[in-house]
C-alpha cells in the first residue's frame, strides 16, 4: 500500500492512499468561522496568503473540538499539492502560537487553549495515521523532563517520518532515568530531543547524559537552545538542528556505528544538583515572602497560584544558567513573567519581588551563585 510520503527529493508528498481516504469521507469547504475572537485579526504576523482561508477554517474546527472537519480540511490540502511541511508551517503552526498569545494576553482561557492543542494533537496522530512505517534509521523524539509542549516534538517526529526515519515520540516531560530505561531496553539509532523552555535545559542536559551512557547520539532541537548551537554544546549535545529535515540531514551523514560521542563542554556542577533538590523549600520560602511583600495576590484570581508557578520557574531557569554560564536565560524567563502579569492585571511588581526573595532564600540556603545571578537579572 502507498503512503502519504515525500517523493524523492524536495518534492510535493504524494497522495495515494490520502485519494483513497478522500473517497470515505465527505468533502468540506473552508467554513466561515463563528467566534467572536477568530474573527479579530491575529495577534500573529502570519502574512495574508493563500493559506489564509484553510487557517481561518482549520482554527475554527479545532476550536470547537471537531477533529474530523480539521482532518477533511487537511486532507484536501494534502490533495491540493500543499506539502506536510507547509500545512505545518502556515497553518497549523500560525494557529498554535495565535491560541498561545491570546492565552498570554488574556483573550482565551487556559482550557481553551489545552482543548485546541489536543485537537492538533489528534490531528496529527489521524494524518500519521496515512504514513507507510518508513525503513532508515530508528530515532527517539521526547521532550526533556519539565518540558510540557509536545506539540513540536510531535510534530518533528511526524516530519522526520515523512523524510524516511523511523521517528517515537515518546511525549513530553519524560525524566532521563525513564528514556534511560526505554533506550536501553530499544536501543534506538539516536535521540531527537525536543526543549521549548530554558527552565528544561537542565533536564535536557540530563537526558543527553542518560543517552551517552548507553552510547546512544542525541541531536537536539526546539526553541530553549536559541538561535545557535552554543547551549547544545554546552550541554553536551552531538548535533544541534532548527528543523527536521536537517536534523534528518545530520543523522543521515552519521556512520552506521553513530558519530563518536561529543562530551559535555561544562559537566553539569554539583550545585545544579543541590539546587534542584532544594527547589521545593526555596520556592515555599520566597513565596512566603512576595505574599507579605504583595498582599494584594491574595485577592486577585488566582494570583497566588501564578506566583508559586513563576517561583519555580525562576529557579528552573536559575539552575539553567549556572549549567550553561548563561544569566540571558533568567533576563528571559524575567520578562516572559512580567508580560504575563501585566496581561492578566496581577501586580507587575511582584516579579521583582518574587526574584529579590528567591535571592534571599537562596541565600539562606547557602547558594549565593544562585542568588548573585537572581540579583543581577532582577
Ligand atoms: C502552545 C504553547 C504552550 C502549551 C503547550 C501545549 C503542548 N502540548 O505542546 C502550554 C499551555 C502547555 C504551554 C505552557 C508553557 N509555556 Co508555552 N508556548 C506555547 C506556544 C504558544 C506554541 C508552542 C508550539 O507548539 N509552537 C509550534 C511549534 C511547531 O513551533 P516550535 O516550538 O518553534 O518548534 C519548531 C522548531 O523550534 C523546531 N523544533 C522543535 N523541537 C525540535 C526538536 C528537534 C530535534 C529539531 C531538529 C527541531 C525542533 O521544529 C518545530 C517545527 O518547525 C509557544 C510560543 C511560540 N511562539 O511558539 C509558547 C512558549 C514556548 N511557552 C512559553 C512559556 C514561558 C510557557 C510556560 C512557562 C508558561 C507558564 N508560565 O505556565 C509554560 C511552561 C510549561 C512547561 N513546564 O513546559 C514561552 C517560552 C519562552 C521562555 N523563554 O521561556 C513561549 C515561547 C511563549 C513566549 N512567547 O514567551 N505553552
Amino acid at each position: 500500500m502507498q503512503g502519504i510520503r515525500r517523493a524523492a527529493g524536495s518534492g510535493p508528498i504524494r497522495a495515494d492512499r490520502r485519494a483513497r481516504t478522500l473517497r470515505s469521507v465527505p468533502s468540506v469547504g473552508w467554513t466561515i468561522p463563528n467566534r467572536a475572537w477568530i474573527r479579530r485579526p491575529s495577534m500573529t504576523a502570519a502574512p495574508s496568503d493563500h493559506l489564509e482561508p484553510a487557517r481561518l477554517a482549520l482554527r475554527s474546527a479545532l476550536v470547537d473540538g471537531d477533529v474530523q472537519t480539521a482532518y477533511r480540511l487537511c486532507l484536501r490540502l494534502l490533495d491540493e499539492g500543499t506539502p506536510f511541511d507547509e500545512i505545518v508551517d502556515g497553518v497549523l503552526m500560525p494557529i498554535q502560537v495565535d491560541l498561545g498569545r491570546r492565552w498570554a494576553a488574556g483573550d482565551v482561557s487556559i482550557a481553551d487553549e489545552h482543548a485546541a492543542t489536543a485537537v492538533i494533537e489528534e490531528l496529527l496522530l489521524l494524518l500519521a495515521g496515512g504514513l507507510d512505517q518508513a525503513e532508515g534509521r530508528e530515532v527517539v523524539v521526547v521532550c526533556p523532563e519539565g518540558d510540557d509542549h509536545s506539540l513540536p516534538g510531535r510534530i518533528v517526529a511526524m516530519s522526520m517520518g515523512l523524510a524516511g526515519l523511523r521517528s517515537r515520540f515518546l511525549g513530553s516531560s519524560l525524566p532521563a532515568r525513564d528514556l534511560a530505561d526505554f533506550l536501553e531496553s530499544q536501543r534506538p539509532f539516536a535521540v531527537a530531543l525536543s526543549c521549548s523552555v530554558p527552565s528544561a535545559l537542565v533536564g535536557a542536559s540530563r537526558s543527553v547524559a542518560a543517552a551517552h551512557a548507553l552510547g546512544v547520539p542525541v541531536l537536539v532541537g526546539g526553541r530553549a537552545f536559541g538561535a545557535d548551537p552554543t547551549r547544545a554544546l554546552r550541554i553536551g549535545a552531538d548535533a544541534w538542528a532548527t528543523d527536521a529535515q536537517s536534523a534528518v540531514d545530520t543523522i543521515g551523514r552519521w556512520p552506521d556505528g553513530g558519530p563518536t560521542l561529543a562530551r559535555p563542554v561544562l559537566p553539569i556542577p554539583e550545585t545544579v544538583d543541590l539546587l534542584a533538590s532544594e527547589r521545593t523549600l526555596i520556592v515555599a520560602s520566597a513565596l512566603a515572602r512576595v505574599v507579605d511583600a504583595v498582599p494584594e495576590l491574595a485577592t486577585v484570581g488566582d494570583g497566588i497560584d501564578r506566583a508559586a508557578t513563576e517561583l519555580a520557574a525562576l529557579i528552573d531557569v536559575t539552575a539553567a544558567a549556572i549549567l550553561l554560564d548563561d544569566p540571558a536565560v533568567i533576563r528571559e524567563q524575567r520578562e516572559w513573567a512580567v508580560h504575563l502579569f501585566a496581561s492578566h492585571d496581577l501586580p507587575v511588581g511582584t516579579i521583582t519581588r518574587a526574584m529579590d526573595a528567591l535571592a534571599e532564600a537562596a541565600d539562606g540556603r547557602g547558594f549565593p551563585i544562585a542568588a548573585g545571578l537572581l540579583r543581577g537579572a532582577a
